[in-house]
């Protein structure tokens, strides 16, 4: 078999047998793989959480970065009346100081997924190697907060996603697509079924009455726990169907919950900063429970505390991410991957917080069991299947629960963080009912931990 090069079609045709990574000049090894050089990577939704971060990783690996955001992150955690316990920079003033302390250079534009010609003229300008799609609204509590926030979370994500995947089939049908789900697709099936990594495996077999179904490959169930959840679950459905029709290529991320506020790049310099919501609607609950604990307020663990979810820190999950943009799908290859590293109780992530905080930083924190607002099972068996990333990726955890809330008590101690946390305080409180009412929760235990 002879191929071309598609990057340099100048150099002729070769037999891809013949020649490595290393042989190859558009090939360079880095930390997390073999990375095509100088990948023309885009990230949309750049200025958030995930986003900024991934820009400096990229960029300092040697990717030519582009990215595109309209902001509305932040606009909706100001009209939640909250702020990052971090302070974050604009993006212009981010750039540059990306330039100044990591030597890279970054492309934005400051643009909305649904504005679609100027998507796609974009995508057709810089031709992207790679497309990583963080330009949703990511949070459960805002999608059931009313009827407006429902149909904003639903669009925004079902029908941003559905019109990138058209822009790639006609300016980039070659890119791969990093798109980013979450566990909560899945919930938590009482029967104890695994979840697999969205697909599931070849032997997998279906026995009803007496008769026997393969299952393999079918995507697995999805019992989704919130409006913001749904909207993932037809991503998943859309980009399925897209690698089927159009031969796209992707890997659908089933990320668990994240936390922290670091990776090598971000530690460089506070001017770097990515953000860190600790409020109902936009912290999740590791941020949200180090905030609490750092000023006093007890800990808001809804309900009995037992509920499992998958966990992953920020170091990791970019680790992840680069490992996945570094290896390409085939065309036509949708595959899903469990990014998750760890499984815990809401009550473990308490306690460990309560422990940490006591021991090495004069903290006394207390834990308040709310009644739940939300819906959702509280004691269920939890059972998740996440190897791909380590054994096809290469993937290897580089951090743990406990250093990452360590590192977060660092920061968000410092002085200026604290206060922003103080500003904020009412914001960290849960008012938001999955029932559409927003009221005060009642405690159920109040609870100071052993330490
Ligand atoms: N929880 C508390 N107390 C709090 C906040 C949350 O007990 O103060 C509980 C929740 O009831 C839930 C668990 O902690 O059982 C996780 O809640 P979360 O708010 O940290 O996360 P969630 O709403 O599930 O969503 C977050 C991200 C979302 C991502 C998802 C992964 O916001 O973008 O998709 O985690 S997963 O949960 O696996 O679906």
């Amino acid at each position: 078999m002879v191929v071309e090069c598609k990057r340099r079609p100048e150099i002729g045709y070769f037999d891809p047998t013949s020649i490595t990574y290393d042989s190859c000049p558009e090939w360079q090894p880095t930390e997390y793989g073999h990375l095509l050089r100088g990948m023309r990577v885009m990230i949309l939704g750049m200025d958030g959480y995930l986003g900024w971060p991934l820009a400096l990783k990229l960029g300092k690996l040697g990717a030519e970065v582009h990215g595109i955001d309209n902001f509305l992150r932040r606009r909706l955690v100001d009209e939640r009346g909250a702020q990052s316990a971090l302070p974050i920079q604009s993006m212009q003033d981010r750039i540059s100081h990306a330039k100044e302390h990591l030597d890279v250079d970054i492309d934005f534009r400051e643009m909305d997924l649904m504005n679609r010609e100027q998507l796609f003229a974009y995508i057709k300008e810089i031709q992207p190697e790679a497309i990583v799609q963080f330009a949703e609204i990511p949070s459960a509590p805002y999608s059931m907060a009313d009827v407006d926030k429902a149909i904003h979370t639903i669009e925004n994500n079902v029908v941003g996603t559905l019109g990138l995947l058209f822009g790639m089939r006609d300016h980039a049908p070659d890119a791969s697509l990093i798109k980013l789900g979450t566990m909560g697709e899945y919930g938590s099936p009482l029967t104890g079924r695994p979840l697999f990594e969205g697909l599931f495996p070849g032997d997998a077999t279906l026995q009803y009455q007496g008769q026997e179904w393969s299952l393999g490959g079918e995507l697995t169930p999805r019992d989704p726990v919130s409006f913001y959840h749904v909207s993932k679950v037809q991503g998943t459905y859309s980009v399925y169907e897209a690698c089927k029709y159009w031969w796209l290529r992707s890997y659908d991320v089933m990320q668990g919950v994240i936390y922290g506020t670091h990776t090598p790049e971000l530690d460089m310099d506070p001017s770097l900063n990515t953000r860190l919501d600790i409020d109902e609607w936009w912290g999740t609950v590791v941020n949200r429970f180090v905030a609490q604990a750092a000023v006093g307020i007890p800990m808001t663990i809804y309900g009995s505390g037992n509920q499992m979810r998958g966990y992953i820190n920020l170091k990791d999950a970019m680790q992840c991410i680069v490992r996945l943009i570094a290896k390409p799908p085939e065309p036509g290859q949708y595959d899903v991957v469990n990014q998750v590293t760890d499984v815990f109780s809401v009550r473990h992530i308490a306690e460990t917080v309560a422990r940490i905080g006591k021991r090495e930083f004069e903290l006394d924190p207390m834990i308040q069991r709310l009644e739940n607002p939300r819906v959702e099972a509280e004691e269920h068996p939890y059972e998740v299947m996440h190897d791909k990333l380590k054994e096809q990726f290469g993937f290897g955890s580089d951090s743990n629960l406990e250093d990452e809330i360590r590192h977060m008590f660092q920061a968000v101690l410092e002085p200026t963080a604290k206060q922003r946390i103080e500003e904020k305080r009412e914001t960290l409180f849960p008012r938001t009912r999955w029932s559409g009412e927003h009221k005060e929760m009642e405690v159920l235990e109040t609870i100071r931990p052993a330490a």
